[in-house]
């Protein structure tokens, strides 16, 4: 599956070691809190920093479906692909709308390098305002994605331009903290996720070479063991307006479980879970998604007294396939959030109910999922996923998720961390 390599080369980090950044093998902080402290608006630097000759910036106005496009294409053939080149992420133009613009975004952080002479989009780097609560302590940073060059232009050292550059548009907007994820490791995770798939469409899994028969099995045998439920266990219902004031406040109840957070406003919720279920009617070509869908988010309603007791979420992200002669695309969903009042009955959590609840909801994602006609639906080892990971028949996969903050100390993260939790 997908998630990039793993340099286990801790060697030396030319640009990592100017950062702040806690440094490899540098020992756990006394207190949580920044590295080095935020500048007034005067002392930030006021010019772009140079790029090699023949190139230029370009803020990206990705309300502009002309350079939504553009920054697809760029992505869709550079982005990350897997260890050995079979599958790349194929984010849509919809997705990226939704990614790069949730309340109070800026255009400033979409940064995009062109070639000077043709203007032909060749990198990108990106941020979103975020709030993070990481354990005690809540804090205002920009959350980095879609970091992206051209394959013709790699290892030129351009990479620290663009990390400096958004760095630089954080700053002047009063931004001094982020977070990222990367296949790779540079200093300094604060955690590290694996990535687990469940088999949705073993045959077509089988045929692209994202998964084998294993010793003792039979492709027969493993599409009966995958088969899905053709109906779920709960009765629920996609989220809609008047569930976010609920959604927004079981959210954060079920997100005091853990040590590092976003927080949600009602607008942060709203745009998270309700914006991104795509417009008008079922595909046509039978794909069992709307048009432009990127999340589904059901609600479990009590039917007495009407409370949302559970909610889950999944994304879409299809990976292309790099090379079969069959299938063109590979048709990906993630467990994004998910909530249930359960974690709050006294003793649930003990007494196993907390863990059986959470495999009836996250079975019923699998149907949604399945319902959707995707072909694989992917979790990562973190919030409470390592519980029902097993009995949901997801498998372990080769790829790994690092975790990382930006001018924060804090020490490792436990429980995120597949080390020691996935049996
Ligand atoms: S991770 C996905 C990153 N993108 C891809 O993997 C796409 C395919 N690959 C490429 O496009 C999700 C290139 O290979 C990239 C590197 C662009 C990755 N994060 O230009 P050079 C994100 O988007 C360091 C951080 O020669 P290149 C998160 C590398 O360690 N650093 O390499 C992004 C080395 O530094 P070192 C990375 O292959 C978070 C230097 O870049 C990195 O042509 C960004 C080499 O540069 C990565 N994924 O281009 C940080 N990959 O010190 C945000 C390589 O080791 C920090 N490098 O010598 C916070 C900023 C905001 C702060 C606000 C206060």
């Amino acid at each position: 599956g997908l998630g990039g390599h793993n340099n286990k080369d801790l060697g030396a980090h030319k640009f990592w070691a100017t950062q702040p950044v806690p440094q490899l093998g540098e020992g756990p902080p006394l207190d949580d809190g920044y590295i080095e402290p935020s500048k007034p608006s005067e002392e930030v630097r006021q010019e772009a920093y140079p790029l090699p000759k023949d190139f230029e910036w370009s803020t990206l106005d990705i309300n502009d479906p002309k350079q939504n496009k553009e920054v697809y294409d760029l992505l869709s053939l550079n982005y990350v692909e897997d260890e050995d080149a079979s599958f790349r992420f194929n984010y849509s133009a919809e997705f990226l709308q939704w990614a790069l613009k949730p309340p109070g975004y800026f255009k400033e952080w979409h940064v995009g390098v062109r070639v000077s002479s043709n203007k032909k989009l060749v990198a990108f780097i990106s941020g979103v305002p975020i709030t993070l609560r990481v354990r005690g302590k809540v804090f205002t940073a920009s959350e980095i994605n879609y970091l992206c060059i051209h394959k013709k232009l790699r290892s030129k050292r351009l990479a620290p331009v663009l990390i400096k550059e958004v760095t630089r548009q954080c700053h002047l907007k009063g931004i001094f903290q982020a977070i990222y994820t990367a296949g790779v490791v540079i200093p300094t995770p604060i955690s590290v996720c694996r990535y687990y798939h469940r088999a949705l469409n073993v045959s077509k899994l089988l045929d692209v070479g994202f998964t084998f028969v294993p010793r003792n099995m039979t492709a027969a045998r493993m599409i009966r063991m995958n088969k899905v439920p053709d109906s779920t266990t709960l009765s629920l219902r996609p989220i809609e307006e008047r569930d976010v004031v609920a959604v927004a406040e079981l959210f954060t109840q079920y997100m005091r479980r853990f040590d590092m957070v976003p927080v949600m406003s009602l607008e942060d919720v709203r745009h998270q879970f309700l914006s991104g279920q795509g417009t008008g009617k079922i595909g046509d070509g039978g794909e069992g998604r709307r048009v432009g869908q990127v999340t589904w988010t059901y609600v479990v309603e009590n039917p007495e007294t009407h409370k949302i007791t559970d909610f889950f979420s999944i994304y879409y992200l299809p990976s292309s396939i790099i090379n079969s002669p069959k299938h063109e695309t590979l048709e990906a969903g993630y467990l994004y959030y998910y909530a249930t009042t359960v974690a709050f009955q006294e003793g649930a959590e003990e007494d196993g109910r907390l863990k059986k609840q959470l495999q009836t909801l996250i079975g019923d994602a699998l149907v949604i999922a399945n319902q959707a006609k995707l072909d694989v639906f992917n979790a990562l080892t973190l919030m409470d996923n390592v519980s029902i990971l097993k009995d949901l028949k997801f498998g372990v996969g080769d790829g790994f998720l690092n975790f990382y903050l930006y001018n924060w100390r804090t020490s490792k993260l436990a429980g995120m961390s597949d080390e020691g939790d996935v049996k």
